[in-house]
């Protein structure tokens, strides 16, 4: 069955690989499942057809069949369920583990790293945005230092490479042009390793190109693999 994600017909980030679809390629691709990407402009996301498939009209979204998903976590579950290879260890501790982290990744280490985002690209006017910033920083800062402690010397948070390091690597990504991951060695090396995965390389490139190629008019479908 053909899975289907959806992503920016244009990303505003000109395909630095920071919007979440590139989360949900990198899982496909460690997976090993082909995909293809429907991409959807701005005003598409906000009309029926796609909030039918995305409540929030975001990307992105994840169709196999009759099952259609949002929300990049549960997808990367999902397709770590459907097809563990390197995402999910085979002893079922370990596995509760990885998903531990999915969640840590998202809940805990993602939540002041787009504070941060915010106050850097939508509160940028504002009187006490550098007040803010700093207090930001620190917080960032607090969950870097306790994530660096956990990590240590690892090359991974729990073993083997898992969806877990996925979404941590993916959200520790969004940093890197805030120069707060370089304070941090041994997470900029952990990034760098989640970055040099040839599944990673796959997903950002497909993206890339999606991202520098001229604008086709339209909703379309770009087949992948
Ligand atoms: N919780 C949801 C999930 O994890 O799937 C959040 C999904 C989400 O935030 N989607 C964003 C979106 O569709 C794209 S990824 N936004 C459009 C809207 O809400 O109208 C967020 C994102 C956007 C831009 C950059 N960037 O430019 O670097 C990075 C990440």
């Amino acid at each position: 069955m053909t899975i289907t994600i959806t992503a920016f017909e244009r990303s505003p980030d000109g395909g630095k690989g920071l919007v979440r679809d590139t989360r949900v390629r990198w899982a496909l691709e460690e997976a090993g499942l082909p995909y293809e990407v429907r991409l959807v402009s701005f005003r598409a996301m906000k009309e029926a057809a796609h909030l039918a498939l995305h409540p929030f009209g975001q990307i992105p979204t994840y169709e196999e069949g009759d099952l259609a998903l949002f929300e990049t976590g549960a997808i990367v579950l999902h397709i770590a369920e459907r097809q563990p290879g390197p995402l999910f260890p085979a002893d079922a501790n370990a596995r509760a583990r990885a998903i531990t982290w999915m969640f840590a990744a998202l809940n805990t280490i993602e939540p002041p790293i787009l504070e941060l985002v915010i106050v850097k690209f939508t509160e940028g006017d504002k009187p006490w945005k550098d007040e803010r910033l700093l207090l930001v920083q620190d917080r960032v800062r607090a969950r870097l230092t306790q994530l660096a402690a956990r990590l240590g010397d690892a090359e991974w948070l729990d073993g083997g490479f898992s969806a877990g390091d996925l979404l941590m690597v993916s959200v520790l990504l969004r940093l890197r042009s805030s120069g707060l991951l370089s304070e941090f060695p041994s997470l900029a090396a952990y990034v760098a390793r989640g970055e040099a995965r040839p599944a990673y390389q796959r997903a950002f490139a497909a993206q890339l190109a999606i991202n520098t190629a001229p604008l086709a008019a339209g909703w379309g479908a770009t087949p992948r693999h």
